[in-house]
């Protein structure tokens, strides 16, 4: 099968989902095109099985805003009719789903039929998407794919919620290679940033207000006050100037290091003892699940589907948005000597149940099913 795969190349979570399953799909056979505006960031492995195509956006004086959709669906139109396409699968609904209903309506007037296949992740629902200036056209590209995926049924449920969708929507999580993520024998790593043993807790994410990152740092702040303790923050993105005042004002500045955008992040968590996500809305939650995978607890909020991952008092706690009091207790009790490996333990039993090799055939079989019935109502 020939399958096209369009998704932001950055190192956010659906562009990382996008790119782990082209990846794991060729290396079963399928012939996969990413369409992206640059190399998507996890695009680390290469065979004969995968093709990249780069969108060009073009730009003029005139446009203060370069038309990327338009350069988006004009590129997919090529690659579906040259490459000889069977599936188009976009991730991220805005402005992937639109712009693949463009490209098929003109590949309709050349007689070639595309399936499209749309999963959506997140924020393209629960922050853009329902927005008034955007939510018209997701409602109707969403219901125009021929096939419908989210990420966690919370997800699911909040898309039914807000818009008016007409069409089915699979729930297919997200998933995880623990081939890549694993523990790693990092021993001397964790010597040098906790040289008397502390306790390390880590975050990783986009530093976007909808982490809440400043809440990591007020748990992390309380933590610290009771046991011996280091934060390791990675990533970057708007929020980060602010968290660094907070850590100065706070007096955290020796105890706290912002490590910017890691590549190989699961060095990092294999010496992490807690990871930390108390967002405001999370959809699944992946860079947890990633934490999980390489043996680390999660003290996380119960923002959208993240209580489908994390199971509360199991594989670490499950608390209320904001409530910083109750996640500095959750945190110390997780940290307890007593506790810890059992909470490991349970992390990485969890994050199995997320394999990749579990996960990758609900996409295949998703993938079959959509092609056979959008032909078959074609055929009506
Ligand atoms: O978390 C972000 O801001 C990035 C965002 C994205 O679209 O790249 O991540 C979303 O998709 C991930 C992969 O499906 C999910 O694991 C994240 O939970 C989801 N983020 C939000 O819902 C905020």
């Amino acid at each position: 099968m020939n399958i096209g795969i369009v998704c932001y190349p950055t190192f956010g979570g659906s562009g990382v989902v996008a790119t782990e399953l082209g990846k794991a799909l060729s290396k079963k056979g399928y012939k996969i095109h990413f369409i992206t505006y640059s190399q998507p960031t996890r695009l680390d492995l290469f065979n004969e099985n995968l093709f990249y195509h780069e969108v060009d956006i073009k730009s003029y004086p005139l446009f203060e805003h370069a038309p990327y959709e338009l350069a988006l669906a004009s590129k997919m139109v090529n690659v579906v009719k040259f490459e000889q396409l069977d599936l188009l699968h976009v991730h991220y609904a805005i402005p992937h789903a639109s712009a693949a209903y463009m490209a098929k309506q003109i590949l309709k007037e050349q007689g070639i039929h595309i399936p499209v296949v749309t999963t959506l992740h997140g924020t393209d629902i629960t922050l853009v998407g329902k927005d008034p200036s955007y939510e018209p056209v997701v409602t109707f590209s969403i219901n125009k794919s021929d096939g419908v995926t989210a990420v966690s049924e919370d997800l699911k449920k909040d898309t039914l919620n807000h818009f008016d969708i007409k069409n089915h929507i699979e729930v297919i999580p997200n998933f995880i290679d623990l081939e890549r993520f694993k523990k790693q024998k990092k021993e001397h790593f964790k010597q040098a940033i906790c040289p008397n043993g502390e306790k390390l807790l880590v975050h990783t994410s986009n530093f976007r207000k909808v982490k809440r990152v400043d809440d990591v740092i007020r748990v992390f702040n309380e933590v610290r006050k009771v046991i011996p303790a280091k934060l390791l923050l990675v990533g970057d993105g708007p929020e980060r100037d602010k968290m660094e005042r907070l850590c100065r004002q706070l007096g955290t500045c020796d105890d706290v290091r912002f490590l910017g955008k890691l590549e190989a992040v699961e060095e990092v968590l294999s010496v992490a003892d807690l990871f930390l996500m108390p967002s405001e809305k999370e959809s699944f939650g992946l860079a947890a699940l990633e934490a999980m995978a390489c043996e680390v607890p999660l003290l996380s909020s119960n923002a959208g589907g993240i209580p489908e991952l994390n199971i509360d008092g199991v594989t670490g706690y499950v608390c209320e948005i904001g409530d910083v009091v109750t996640m500095t207790a959750r945190a110390l009790d997780i940290l307890k000597d007593e506790n810890l490996p059992t909470f490991k333990k349970n992390a990485l039993e969890r994050a199995k149940e997320f394999d990749i090799s579990k996960i990758l055939y609900l996409y295949e079989d998703f993938y079959k099913k959509t092609i056979e019935t959008s032909f078959a109502a074609l055929a009506k």
